[in-house]
Parts: structure tokens; sequence; C-alpha cells
């Protein structure tokens, strides 16, 4: 594709193998300042396709949109290339009569207006946000994407309401909901998620209205949305309309049978199995795509999920050879974007594998590290990722 081509803006499968200059005007489109288009794509690139493609969507409902990797071309995601997952309905909200209700133990309930919420002062964040279950499924492995998320800090909004003491949990409600089986009754559950008022009123979450300058999109929680940087998606509660203080844990589905991770776990001499809810993302990693300029081949990739320091990666099972970090380094909760020179490999297929470590020297766990297969559920898979590709 040559410099001279706008490309398509439906940016399919094929088109990422063939992405060149044209995606750079989509992303403008998007609202994005030229510098975030600076990474990764050289002039003249072109991208190799992976060998191991992943199948079509088992759950196309659920799981709607999801990354190409090879067409990753910019540290912030395009809003229309971000991957979605909704597992009830998709409310259409009328942004006009929406009211946030904040309220259960609290000494002074609140009810607020997108006017109101726009109105407070107005924070940003760079986040990744990652689905639980990427890379749990064959079929699911683009549940990732980097964005500029805006609104207002929510510790203040439950600071004014004020979290009486008895409080042991603060539930955020979705407008969505669907029927679900819980053992003989079949119940009508609202999509929610909760945090300890501890976590709920950490400084860096925000009742998010924007997502990379624009409004944010229906299918992304509009009009309101929570983002958790340092959470996984499914924290991120879409389509917000209530926030409540309780006396209890809250147990439902997303909190305490779905997104629960069971672990196999020593205890003494004995094997026991330990329940734990979905919650603060792992460090992770992944090979993005490898691409050739001339004769000479680059791979590229993403590190999230914690404090990335390092990136490190290994060919055909080689020996690990550090990353260059390339973008968005130090940035918290936002990916880093990282890249290897490979010069020119011998013809044929090989293997890519990456592995994140972060500022303490942990290191993103092998696949056959106990972390991931003493692993009975398919939620936060985040073992080193391999990929394979065939040089000419
Ligand atoms: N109300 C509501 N919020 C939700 C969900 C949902 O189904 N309903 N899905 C969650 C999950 S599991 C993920 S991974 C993220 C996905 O956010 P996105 O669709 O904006 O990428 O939203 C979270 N918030
Ligand atoms: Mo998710």
């Amino acid at each position: 594709m040559g410099m001279h081509d706008t490309a398509p803006v439906r940016f399919t499968r094929r088109a990422a193998l063939r992405a060149g200059a044209g995606f750079g005007m989509a992303a403008l489109a998007a609202g994005f300042p030229e510098r975030a288009l600076a990474f990764p794509s050289r002039p003249g690139e072109e991208v190799l396709p992976w060998l191991d493609q992943p199948p079509p969507s088992a759950a196309p409902d659920v799981v709607g949109t999801q990354l190409v990797w090879e067409s990753l071309d910019s540290w912030k995601t395009p809003n229309d290339k971000f991957f979605t997952v909704q597992h009830y309905n998709k409310p259409a909200i009328d942004a006009q009569g929406w009211k946030l209700e904040v309220g259960g133990l609290v000494q002074k309930p609140l009810s607020l207006t997108l006017a109101d919420l726009r109105a407070r002062p107005r924070q940003e964040v760079n986040f990744t946000l990652e689905c639980a279950g990427n890379h749990g499924f064959p079929w699911f492995t683009g549940g990732v994407g980097n964005a500029t998320w805006a609104g207002t800090p929510l510790a203040p909004v439950l600071q004014e309401a004020g979290i009486m003491e008895q409080a042991k949990d603060v539930v955020f409600w979705g407008a969505d909901s669907g029927e679900d089986a819980v053992r003989d009754a079949k119940v009508a559950e609202q999509f929610a998620r909760s945090m300890s008022p501890a976590d709920a009123t950490d400084p860096n979450l925000i009742l998010c209205y924007e997502m990379n300058g624009a409004p944010l999109l229906p299918l992304h929680g509009a009009p309101v949305r929570l983002i958790a940087p340092g959470w996984y998606g499914v924290a991120n509660v879409k389509w917000l309309e209530r926030i409540e203080a309780v006396p209890t844990r809250y147990e439902g589905r997303f909190m305490g049978r779905d997104y629960v991770t069971m672990r196999k776990a020593r205890h003494g001499a004995d094997t026991v199995v330990r329940f734990t809810s979905v919650g603060r993302t792992l460090l992770k990693s992944a090979p993005a795509k490898v691409a050739r300029t001339g004769g000479q081949h680059r791979i590229v990739g993403a590190a999230w999920g914690g404090p990335v320091a390092r990136v490190e990666v290994s060919v055909d099972g080689g020996p690990w050879q550090a990353a260059t970090l390339e973008e968005g380094v130090g940035d918290t909760f936002a990916w880093t974007l990282w890249s290897v020179d490979w010069g020119t490999p011998t013809p044929g297929e090989h293997t890519v594998t990456s592995r994140a470590i972060d500022s303490q020297g942990r290191v993103q766990p092998a696949m056959d590290d106990p972390l991931i297969a003493d692993k009975l559920t398919y939620w936060e898979s985040n073992g080193q990722i391999t990929r394979r590709v065939h040089i000419a």
C-alpha cells in the first residue's frame, strides 16, 4: 500500500497485513495528535501475517470488536478499533434524561446529571483496558486496547455523599441486565461490580464520559462508565446508573460466580483450590507484528498490566534478548510499545515469544509456570505468548 493510498476505514485482517500510511488517516480522523502516529509503522514497511490466526469469535454477542494485532500502528487504539465486551444487552441511553444516583449507606444521597459531571473538575488517564478473558480462548486474543479516558474523579463525589462507616462495599450498577440461571432459580440480574470503600475512593478512578477526545460511544458505556485504572476490564462498569454503598460484600454474578479464577494451590501436604474474584491487572506482554523494511525485520509488541521495566524476546526458544521500549515508558496505567531488530532471519518458520518484567523484577509467567499451569479457569491468562511467523 503506497503513501498516496488513504486506506479503507473498515480495517479487516487482510488490510492489517497491508497496513501503510493510510491507516494514519483513520487515526487522525479519530482525533489523535500526530505524535501518537510515530509508532510503530515506518515508511515502506510490510507487515508479515502471523501463521497462527485466531479462529472466528465463538461468542460474537459478547465479544464484538477485537484488536487485530498486526494492525497495531499507534500507541492509542482508535475508538472504532477498540475491543468491545458486553455480557447482556447493549443499552441505548438518552444522555439528556440520564442521572447517576449515589445512594445506600451514605450521609447525603446524590443525583447527578451529565452536565453536573461535566461541570466538575476534569481528569484524564491513559489506561490500557484488558478483558480478564483475553487469551483465555484461541478465538479471544484481541481483548485489549489503550486509550486516554476523561471524566471527573469519583473520590470527591463519594466524599460529598459521605460513605457511612458501616458500609463494607461500594456497588457500581450498569443499566444492562439479562436472565441467568442460578441453581434452579431464573433471575434477571443487572450487571454490577463492587469495590471496597478504600478501593472505590482511589484518586485514579474516574466517572468517564470521553474516550480519546471524543464522547464515549454507546458500546463503550455512554453516557458514563467507571474507569478504574489498574483493574481488569470487568471492573470498568459501562452504562453506569447507580453507585450504592452496602453493608455486606456484594456477591453478584460478576463478583462471585463469573470472573472468578480458580487455581490449585498447596496447603501443607494438601492441594486446595483457591477462588479469587478477578480484580487488579496482571503483568503481560504480546508480540504484535513482524515488519519488514528492505530486507530487515523488526518485531514489535506491547507490554502492560503492571509497572513495565523491561521486555525480553525469545526467537525459536533461544536466549532472551532485550527489547527497546519505544512509547508509553513510565506511563503508569498504559501499555509500553517495544521493538526488537531481527535483521535477516533464515527463511522458514520461526516462533516469537515475549515476556515483560516489572520494576520489582517480577517476570511475566511462562505457560508452564504453576501460576498459569495450575489455573483451572481461563480468566487472568497472562502467560507468555508465542506467535508463529514464516520468513520468505
Ligand atoms: N454494564 C456493563 N459494564 C461492563 C460490561 C458489561 O457487560 N456491562 N463488561 C465488562 C467487561 S467484562 C469488559 S472486558 C469491559 C469492556 O469494555 P469495552 O467494551 O469498552 O472494551 O467492560 C466491562 N464493563
Ligand atoms: Mo471482560
